[in-house]
């Protein structure tokens, strides 16, 4: 195995050296990376049948990394197996790059199946070993999960499907380093006697050291007629690096240096994070006396949310990474007269959990927020799972939904305490990192007002909402100096939205623009043309980033590419304004 052994080496310093070399602004998860170097390494270079250049042989293995964060270990194994030239690892995570921030089998030569959404690789992996057996291949297919992600019960659903069809050529790994991204799975949702639920599950299950290839190697082929069989690989989160090695706090971080802080921007606006903001209000809100709970799914730090759970530890319920239970868990509480936050992300929010909050939380016009970090570009160095760019436009489809999307972290605080004062349901969409603040303390809100923002004529009025009125409010000033003349107008709240400002700007201004960061269908253009089609029809330039979807890249990559950037918006008004088709 010794040839093995100089392999994993390899790996793992590619590993490394491309996470510290691609910047803090693009991090990567080292931790979840190193711990499964040695399991990639006994698939790609030991058992699995697959040939570099045969990439579609149909009776080829197949792989799919359900715990997607951990691609880096994936992209070093393939590059050095021979799918792709190494140059392109120092490209991962950046804008049109190869290498996506989770696995894309649309994008990656030797991916076979997208994921990055925690929860779906076991599901695809039986219906991928389903039509090998329909096909008569050999074919043998391998799915990796972690811990923590075995708390999505997908993975239970797909487990029971694996079991009934009988799929012995069906083989999951689970990297059992016993963290996941807030700390251990033992505190935030247990899951022993793990070996005891997959045998309850009709599993043939084994257990090895997740770090020895040789023991890796023999359970990786031992397989037993008529059922799937499920290796728990005992392994250590950021193996073989000292720093890492069980330490968390390299789940999500970048192992390179920092860029100096940026605050104040370029252009001098203070910068500050609405997620922190939010929690720091919740916190508040609580001390003044109001019945919260919070329900997180493996979101408490990552939302803001320690302060809150410190603080109030009874009042604060961790579901797991589990976001269907997050919703549903938080509705029945809220039955009971609570007012509760449920807290996870915009993507997984609007598509994930759509009946949960339609049928459960809006139906019953029940009092809870649904804070949803990551929105818009904010979360792009992930790729397409975790790009939150529907989510307005799906959730507008449900009564009685109040819709907020705060433009900085003054309003933030603002609208944190509006919507717990809002007696119905609320989705609250923040970003992630520090944005620029553009309001001074003192920031009023009422639900279905928005705001003038910046005036200086009404050659165009441009309306927007969300952290990238910064932009649209920078770029009046590129208009102004074209001698163009316009109106920025916000509207934080998109549902119910402000009929009487919309109207107001169609009929002051030449030209209407809307500027979001969304897809171009169901978001701040759709709003603005709902209500002008029943008003003042007009023409409705949407500035969006189209029907399509997304990859990876910085939010700041990201803006340039689909010209959301100050000078891009400006550009594209300026071809309207002077008559050039665009
Ligand atoms: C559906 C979904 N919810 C939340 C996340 C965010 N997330 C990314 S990694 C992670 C923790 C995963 O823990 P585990 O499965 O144990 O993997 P490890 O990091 O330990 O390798 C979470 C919650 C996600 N990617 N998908
Ligand atoms: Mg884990």
């Amino acid at each position: 195995m010794h040839r093995l052994d100089d392999i994993a080496a390899a790996i793992r310093r590619d590993t490394l050296d491309t996470l510290t070399a691609i910047g803090h602004e693009h991090r990567g998860h080292p931790g979840a990376s190193l711990s499964i170097v040695e399991i990639v390494t006994a698939l790609y270079f030991e058992v699995m049948r697959v040939d570099p250049a045969m990439p579609c042989d149909p009776d080829r293995d197949r792989f799919v990394l359900s715990k997607g964060h951990g691609c880096m270990a994936l992209y070093a194994a393939l590059a050095r197996r021979g799918y792709f030239d190494p140059a392109h690892l120092a490209t991962f995570r950046h804008v049109d790059s190869l290498l996506q921030g989770h696995p894309d089998m649309r994008k990656t030569p030797g991916v076979d199946m997208t994921s990055g959404s925690l929860g779906h690789g076991l599901s695809a992996a039986v219906g991928m070993a389903l039509d090998a057996r329909m096909r008569r291949s050999p074919s043998v297919t391998y799915v990796l999960v972690g811990d923590g992600e075995l708390q999505e019960g997908l993975i239970w659903e797909g487990a029971m499907a694996a079991a009934k069809y009988g799929l012995d050529r069906l083989v999951a790994i689970v990297d059992c380093n016993g963290l996941q991204s807030g700390g251990r799975v033992a505190d935030i949702m247990p899951l022993d006697p793990i070996d005891r639920r997959w045998q309850a599950f009709g599993w043939n299950t084994l257990e090895v050291d997740g770090h020895d290839l040789d023991a890796l190697v023999v359970a990786l082929r031992s397989r037993v007629d008529g059922r799937p069989t499920v290796i728990l690989a005992r392994t250590v989160k950021g193996k073989g690096d000292a720093r890492m090695e069980g330490n968390n706090r390299w789940h999500q971080a970048c192992p390179g240096p920092r860029a100096p802080s940026r605050t104040p921007d370029e252009r001098g606006r203070r910068l500050a994070s609405t997620r922190v903001a939010f929690g720091e209000a919740v916190v508040e809100l609580w001390r003044e006396g109001r019945p919260l709970a919070v329900v997180t799914s493996d979101t408490t730090a990552s939302m803001g949310l320690d302060g809150f759970a410190a603080l109030a530890p009874g009042l604060h319920v961790e579901v797991g990474i589990a976001e269907q239970n997050l919703i549903t868990v938080a509705a029945g509480l809220a039955a009971q007269g609570r007012t509760v936050i449920a807290a996870t992300y915009a993507a997984f929010a609007s598509l994930r959990t759509l009946e949960q909050i339609r049928t459960f939380v809006a139906y019953p016009n029940h009092r809870v927020i649904i804070a949803a970090g990551l929105g818009g570009l904010s979360s792009g160095i992930e790729g397409v799972a975790h790009l939150g760019l529907e989510d307005i436009g799906i959730l507008r489809t449900v009564p009685g939904l109040v819709i907020m999307n705060p433009a900085d972290a003054v309003a933030t605080s603002t609208m944190v305490r509006s919507a717990i004062e809002h007696g119905g349901p609320v989705y609250l969409r923040l970003g992630r990192d520090d944005s620029p603040v553009l309001f001074e303390d003192g920031y009023e809100f009422t639900i279905g007002r928005g705001r003038v923002l910046s005036e200086h004529g009404w050659d165009v009025a441009l309306i927007t909402s969300g952290p990238i009125a910064t932009e649209v409010v920078d770029a009046l000033d590129v208009l102004a100096s074209e001698g163009v003349r316009g109106v920025a107008i916000e509207l934080p709240t998109l549902k119910p939205v402000d009929r009487d400002l919309i109207v107001g700007a169609r009929r002051r201004a030449r030209h209407l623009f809307t500027v979001e960061e969304h897809s171009s269908i169901g978001g701040v253009g759709s709003a603005v043309a709902d209500v002008l089609s029943e008003t003042v029809p007009g023409i409705v330039h949407r500035i969006a980033v189209g029907d399509r979807f997304l990859e990876s890249g910085s939010p700041a990559e990201l803006r340039v590419k689909y010209g959301l950037t100050a000078e891009a918006i400006a550009a594209r008004i300026l071809r309207v304004t002077t008559g050039v088709r665009s």
